[in-house]
């Protein structure tokens, strides 16, 4: 049970500015009240969504005003509850593909054809990604691929490094 950020366009067609807007999705059982909630940009700048509510379910549209713009390289977006708590948070690597909004996509997060108030479309391009659960700082599961595969790669290295010690001592007792 969560408000979750599902969906973001960093980088639209034509102006950014004005034309930027983020997506809410609702798995609560309720309808919440978003009083004292705030979105926070990569700038450190917050943004909040007082007067707003969202219904069980919804895919809640906010469109960001030109004080509150998305970076559109290595972006970044946070939400926080009226507790000052973050709920949620994603980011992405590289630059944002001109016109594809970073849409939510089960567990993951991809490029895809925008739908703003609507349920996302399927990825249209996907590129590294960082992705936070609903908890702030639990591992995402590119995280734990990323050390997964950092793990592999120490361990091959470990061993091709030790075979050649091997090779080595075995050469000089030789
Ligand atoms: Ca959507």
């Amino acid at each position: 049970m969560a408000i979750l950020i599902n969906e973001f366009l960093p980088n639209p067609i034509g102006t950014d500015l004005g034309a930027e807007w983020l997506e809410l999705k609702s798995t609560e059982s309720q309808s919440i009240s978003l009083a004292g909630w705030h979105l926070e940009n990569s700038s450190g700048k917050s943004f909040y969504l007082s007067g707003k509510n969202i219904n069980p379910g919804e895919n809640l549209l906010v469109s960001l005003p030109k004080g509150f713009s998305l970076r559109n390289s290595d972006g970044a977006i946070a939400l926080y509850d009226q507790a000052g708590i973050i709920t949620d948070k994603t980011s992405f690597l590289g630059t944002a593909p001109e016109g594809l909004s970073w849409s939510r996509q089960g567990p993951f997060f991809a490029f895809a054809k925008p739908t703003p108030g609507l349920d996302n479309a399927p990825a249209s391009f996907s590129m590294p990604a960082t992705t936070y659960g609903e908890v702030a700082g639990g591992a995402g599961s590119w995280e734990i691929f990323a050390i997964a595969l950092c793990w592999g790669l120490l361990v091959g290295v470990a061993g091709v490094f030790l075979s050649h010690w091997y090779y080595e001592s075995k050469k000089l007792l030789t």
